[in-house]
């Protein structure tokens, strides 16, 4: 039993290979549905891949991820082992060879996160927290920062799904950019949750994601003292994909922390 997380850090390296390698050769890029959102022949491949392994480190475990059909939580899933994977998490960046996009699995037991494995692989970084046993960046004891608002860059993610859904994340943008040291989007947002728990940066909001998209980085964070909630600032339910805000420890308390509730109910009433 201790060793499952080694074995899936070892899923993770195995998969992030087969990412690395694709750089250069056909990606085989198609579009799925909605605006800005593809697939390679990558994500379906290593995705493919994960679930052949993780099934021999688990036999029992069920499966949900972002390809091939295995997208909704199904009855049942709540009780057990449940692997939620992102094959790659960044597809955009990975078709225009940027950094980030990573490998991200993320393993529930009785319908709660209890790890996480998050790899980059073009930067050979790995990521993993089991629940109650910290949280490491290549073996290294993580954990998130402990300053407040104004001493910390904060990730706005970009909303590529919904021009509206931008437009008002720009517009909460505005509001951290005049208490923070500034404002990135990375394009991924399990990377995103691995950058606050491991101190670089202060916190991250996306207005809406899928549970594969938070599934390991959200055990990473909160294991390196960080939380994860929705944008009214509750507990997440973990059964469905939902709009996130990440902070660090310092910023959790921060009274500086703009209401991110009032710019989802914004969102909901555009
Ligand atoms: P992906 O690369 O696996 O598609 C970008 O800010 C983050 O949002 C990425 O983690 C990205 O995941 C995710 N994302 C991209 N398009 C999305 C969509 N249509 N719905 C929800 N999340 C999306
Ligand atoms: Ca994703």
């Amino acid at each position: 039993m201790d060793n499952i997380v080694y074995e899936i850090e070892l899923a993770a390296r195995g998969a992030g290979e087969i990412v690395r390698n694709a750089h250069g050769l056909d990606l085989g890029i198609e579009n799925k549905e909605g605006r800005a959102n593809f697939v390679t022949k990558y994500d379906t491949m290593v995705q493919d891949y994960l679930v052949n392994r993780l099934g021999k480190i688990l036999p029992d475990a069920r499966f949900l991820g972002e390809e091939s059909g295995l997208d909704q939580f199904q009855s049942g899933a709540d009780k057990g082992y449940l692997f939620v994977i992102d094959p790659i998490d960044g597809t955009t960046n990975f078709i225009h060879n940027m950094h980030p996009h990573v490998v991200s699995i993320g393993l529930f037991k009785d319908g709660v996160p209890w790890a996480g494995v998050v790899y980059a692989p073009a930067t050979d970084e790995l990521f993993s927290a089991q629940k109650g046993q910290g949280a490491y960046e290549n073996g290294c004891r993580i954990h998130s920062s402990t300053r407040p608002l104004s001493e910390n860059i904060m990730l706005v993610g970009s909303s590529g799904f919904s021009l509206e859904a931008y437009s008002i994340s720009q517009k909460m943008a505005f509001e951290f950019q005049s208490k923070c040291q500034g404002i990135r989007s990375l394009g991924s947002s399990e990377y995103s949750l691995c950058m606050i728990a491991s101190g670089r940066v202060g916190g991250y909001t996306e207005m809406r994601l899928g549970l594969w998209d938070f599934a390991a980085g959200s055990v990473i964070l909160e294991e390196a003292g960080g939380t994860v909630t929705d944008f009214y600032r509750r507990p997440l339910t973990y059964r469905e994909g939902c709009g996130i805000v990440a902070l660090c420890k310092g910023i959790a308390q921060d009274p500086q922390m703009p209401d991110t509730g009032a710019y989802m109910t914004l969102w909901s009433q555009a």
